[in-house]
């Protein structure tokens, strides 16, 4: 069979898989500690992060969906369990901007393999990716400097969980005009 052009390479395809398995654990991650921030009372919280769950899903569909039309094959694999309790609101935050320091240098990565196998279509669509993770990494170093502002305060950790149901309010009406 003659490959057709601008079909992914095997090392491209492997790669967005394995950003596919990346985004698939982000997703069960930040759902795992939605279910335990609920379990706190705190719904401000759970409701951000049962948002930002969500959004990891949508990074891992298109990704899918991206290797599907370009002749590849999107691979839904096991995932290891995220754990399912955490210290404190603040541990939270320092884990997923943790997290997402890690995802940012594997996306790069990504950028590089395509780069290197001169892959510019598959390039041009990891551009969204960069773009989201600035935006990711900044939100979570700027949540993590506000919790380090009140510390152990209980009324500090209550406006907080306020204005992050505000802000889980915004996401969701961000993401429906933009489904629109
Ligand atoms: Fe998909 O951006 Fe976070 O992980």
């Amino acid at each position: 069979m003659t490959k057709q052009k601008n079909m992914l390479s095997t090392k491209i395809s492997n790669a967005l898989n394995k950003q596919i398995e990346t985004e698939a654990f982000s997703s069960q991650y930040y759902l795992s500690m939605a279910s335990w921030a609920e379990t706190q009372g705190l719904n401000g919280v759970a409701s951000f992060l049962y948002k930002h769950a969500d959004e990891e899903r949508m990074h891992m569909l298109k990704l899918i969906k991206f290797v599907n039309e370009r002749g590849g094959h999107g691979i839904v694999s096991a995932l290891k369990q995220p754990p399912s309790t955490f210290k404190s609101v603040k541990a939270v935050f320092e884990e997923i901007l943790k997290h997402e320091i890690v995802v940012t240098s594997e996306i790069n990565g990504l950028v590089e393999i395509t780069l290197n196998g001169k892959d510019y279509t598959t390039h041009n669509f990891l551009q969204w990716y960069v773009s989201e993770q600035i935006e990711e990494e900044a939100l979570a170093r700027q949540i993590v400097d506000k919790l380090k502002l009140f510390g152990d305060d209980k009324s500090g950790l209550y406006f907080f969980d306020r204005d992050l149901e505000a802000l889980a309010v915004k996401m969701a009406a961000k993401e429906a005009e933009t489904n629109k």
